[in-house]
């Protein structure tokens, strides 16, 4: 699984002030925890700092980079603050979170892309808005993918998002979420998908049980990439198992390592 460590966040309660602050120490505290936990790259946010956000985010870049190199994950809407982070990025090939086809977004960001050569999660998303159904979003895929595709970008830069939607605000956006991946992953097996794991348990109690439930089953129809909290050791635990079990582990070597290790939990 490629997994986006998602804790670099300034809509987190705990991340938030260290940003204002400044404190470079609890931000490169979570950041060295999360690639020790197996984070293939790291989100890092300043969304919240309306007017200040390119600044806020050339911080935590460089920040960062200071101490890991561990690819980045530059989420923000904003095709100047995605700019100005990769601008200062030292560390290997990003990804930008993200893209849409609304044309506006499409058209500022892509060429950021296609000029910093990076990886792209792009929302099944377009000027129509919120896609209600599961064939809604794959042909807002499959546009996005053939139009990115088309601008040089290779299919295995190109990290599809369903667009995952609270299961207690429709009782079938679990199904549609988990039928997207299928099929965009069938269609395009060297694509990517990249989920925001926990916006499936927005609103509900248990949240975690609900979290890890949907990772196993969404893995089962092929999600490859998530945007996940990888200091959370029983969402870890049920990865590990979920690779084993759909033959991705060998031997379940991974699977035995990480037990050796005192990393699963039951
Ligand atoms: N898709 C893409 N990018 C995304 C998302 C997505 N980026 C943002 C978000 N969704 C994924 N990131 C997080 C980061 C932290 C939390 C959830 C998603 C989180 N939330 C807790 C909550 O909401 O209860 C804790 C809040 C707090 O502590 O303040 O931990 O879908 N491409």
């Amino acid at each position: 699984m490629i997994i986006i460590g998602e804790k670099i966040n300034s809509t987190l309660k705990a991340i938030r002030p260290a940003i204002e602050s400044y404190d470079t120490n609890t931000i490169q505290d979570i950041a060295r925890k999360q690639v020790a936990a197996g984070a293939s790259f790291l989100d890092v946010n300043a969304g919240m700092f309306t007017g200040e956000e390119p600044e806020r985010l050339i911080w935590l870049i460089n920040t960062i980079q200071e101490i890991v190199d561990t690819p980045f994950s530059i989420d923000s809407p904003s095709p100047i603050a995605i700019e100005a982070a990769l601008k200062v990025n030292r560390n290997a090939k990003p990804i930008i979170n993200s893209i849409t086809d609304e044309a506006e977004r499409y058209n500022a960001i892509m060429p950021l892309a296609v000029q910093y050569k990076t990886g792209i999660i792009a929302l099944c998303m377009d000027d129509s808005g919120m896609p209600e159904t599961t064939d809604e979003r794959v042909v807002i895929a499959e546009r996005l993918i053939e139009k990115l595709t088309k601008e040089g970008l290779a299919l295995d830069d190109i990290y599809i998002d369903p667009l995952i939607r609270p299961i207690g605000t429709g009782s079938h956006y679990g199904v549609v979420a988990i039928e997207t991946i299928r099929k965009v992953k069938t269609e395009f097996p060297e694509a990517h998908i990249a989920c925001g794991l926990s916006n499936i348990s927005f609103g509900i109690p248990a949240r975690k049980l609900m979290n890890q439930t949907f990772l196993v089953a969404a893995m089962a129809a092929g999600m490859d990439g998530a945007i996940m909290d990888p200091l959370d050791k029983k969402l870890m635990s049920f990865m590990y198992a979920a690779e084993a079990l759909m033959g991705l582990d060998d031997y379940c070597m991974n699977y035995l390592t990480k037990f050796r290790e005192g990393e699963i939990e039951v």
